[in-house]
């Protein structure tokens, strides 16, 4: 018998109001069923936000340094359960226990800057411009924040918003990815055990055309954030758009790593397997182009071809394991197609580009890392986020074309150079339409008190993590203090 999980709505664990469940599975072997988890529909999030609102009207009151001593022991239960809540997100999403690793202590980091963010959450104080007049700004909580967060990164994404969120003073409503539940879950429970109290935080499982949509719909969710699809950002813009909320989208990526002739390729070679194949190409960061300069294209993708090749797919739970399972059919179906569109554009599949069959592999959803060489800027699979592991070779004369190349997307989240010339390096950080820009590192490693985010169609121009994102979770406020015992007219009276 499976085990049953339930929402967390109105202080209690409670049934989703339609009764019915989904199930959770694990990617690397379908027989491994890890739960039932709450279908949840509009009903579910009516009570939800009903009693968000309830939290929110006394969290709000919380002083901002107690609500931070809060993100610290959630920060310390994090750390003291690291290892177990990596082995379950494995279980659930199927990436290898280090990346899982990587992934809670990503949370850890973003939990105790939160916590210290109680202390300072900096307003101005400026000088008026009248006399015996004080002028400051200040930041205020907005209401009942909407969580919805991918299965990629099943710990850290969901730590980026609502350590801030809560930090700031608003109440949440969270509704983690169908395909990673349980990690949701354990995070809730920690949150509550840490002393956020219980109306704060409501836990809403279930699919976004359900119940995520209905979190975007509802009136009385004030600000919604969202990581995810770009099409799918999309349709909750809109509805933010048409409700007038406050919103910050994080979504797609093409992101390239640049390899010039002078850079150190063996250090390019590391960089590139890990960007492209790390998290089986599942992120927003993958390095899904790789643009090589004409000196050494040649030698460099053969002996790429050669390491991927070795790269041992399995069960991210087994020691040995390079690259886990997709996530699940959906995602194996897409990476298919991308190799189809790749080979019909007329690009060389040089290995992968179809699913992996063999011992330990044949229950679960995996799939061959892909090269596709001699691709040209504006083909399909050079300009469209395939979110899977395939890499797209493109060969470039010099740094111009690789930055033109690199620049010719609509998405603009992360890229990256390897070179050893100190001025490319910094023209690169100039010129690069990237939200971030790694030199001599591949295009993800982002750390949690920088802010994340991308331009052009990646996001609508919000930032995550770092000092930034407290400005997403906050209004600010001004106010004048007048003592001079006499009417002044600010723009009259002192010209
Ligand atoms: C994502 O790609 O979906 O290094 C998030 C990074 C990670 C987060 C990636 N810490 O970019």
């Amino acid at each position: 018998m499976s085990k049953t999980f339930k929402n967390f709505i109105g202080g209690q664990w409670v049934a989703p109001a339609s009764g019915e469940y989904f199930e959770n599975r694990n990617p690397a072997d379908h027989a491994d069923l890890i739960g039932q988890f709450p279908r949840s529909d509009a009903r579910d999030v009516q009570q939800a936000v009903e009693s968000a609102r309830r939290g929110f009207a006394q969290w709000r009151r919380t002083p901002a340094p107690a609500r931070g001593d809060v993100m610290r022991r959630a920060g310390d239960l994090l750390v003291k359960r690291k290892d177990e809540i990596a082995d379950l997100m494995t279980r659930e999403m199927g990436k290898p226990l280090t990346e899982t690793r990587g992934d809670v202590q990503e949370g850890i980091d973003t939990a105790y800057y939160a916590a210290t963010e109680g202390r300072r959450l900096f307003g101005h104080t400026v000088p008026s411009e009248l006399r015996n007049k004080w002028a400051m700004s200040f930041r205020r909580p907005i209401g009942v924040a909407g969580i919805i967060t991918p299965f990629n990164f099943p710990l850290a994404i969901p730590t980026w918003k609502i350590f801030p969120a809560l930090l700031c003073g608003n109440a949440v409503v969270f509704k983690p990815a169908e395909d990673v539940p349980h990690t949701g879950h354990v995070f809730a429970e920690i949150l509550l055990e840490a002393g956020v109290p219980p109306e704060v935080l409501q836990l809403v499982h279930g699919v976004g055309e359900q119940a995520g949509k209905a979190i975007v719909e509802h009136p009385d969710v004030a600000l919604v954030s969202f990581t995810g699809s770009t099409e799918t950002g999309k349709l909750v813009g809109e509805t933010c758009g048409r409700m007038h909320k406050r919103l910050s989208l994080e979504m797609g990526g093409k992101n390239a790593m640049l390899v010039m002739d002078d850079a150190d390729l063996d250090l390019a070679l590391d960089g590139v397997l890990w960007g492209a194949f790390g998290t089986t190409g599942q992120r927003c960061t993958a390095t899904s182009r790789l643009v090589l300069q004409k000196g050494i294209h040649d030698r460099f993708l053969s002996t790429l071809v050669d390491r991927v090749k070795k790269l041992k797919l399995g069960d991210g739970r087994k020691a040995g394991t390079d690259v886990g399972p997709m996530i699940n059919e959906a995602a194996i179906r897409k990476t298919e197609h991308y190799v189809d569109v790749g080979q019909s554009e007329g690009a060389d599949l040089l290995c992968g580009g179809r699913r992996a069959t063999g011992k330990g592999l044949d229950d679960g959803w995996f799939f061959e890392p892909t090269i596709f060489a001699r691709v040209r800027a504006g083909m399909r699979i050079e300009q469209e986020e395939i979110f899977g592991p395939v890499l797209s070779v493109v060969r470039v004369d010099d740094a111009d074309e690789a930055f033109a190349v690199n620049n010719d997307v609509k998405y603009g989240l992360s890229s990256s150079l390897y070179t050893r010339d100190v001025n490319l390096a910094f023209r690169a950080l100039n010129e690069l339409d990237n939200g971030i820009t790694y030199v001599n590192a591949p295009t993800i490693g982002a750390e949690a008190h920088l802010p994340f985010g991308g331009v052009k169609q990646t996001g609508n121009g919000h930032r995550e993590g770092g000092w930034e994102v407290y400005d997403f979770y906050s209004e600010t406020k001004v106010g004048y203090v007048d003592f001079s015992g006499a009417l002044q007219r600010a723009q009259i009276d002192n010209y």
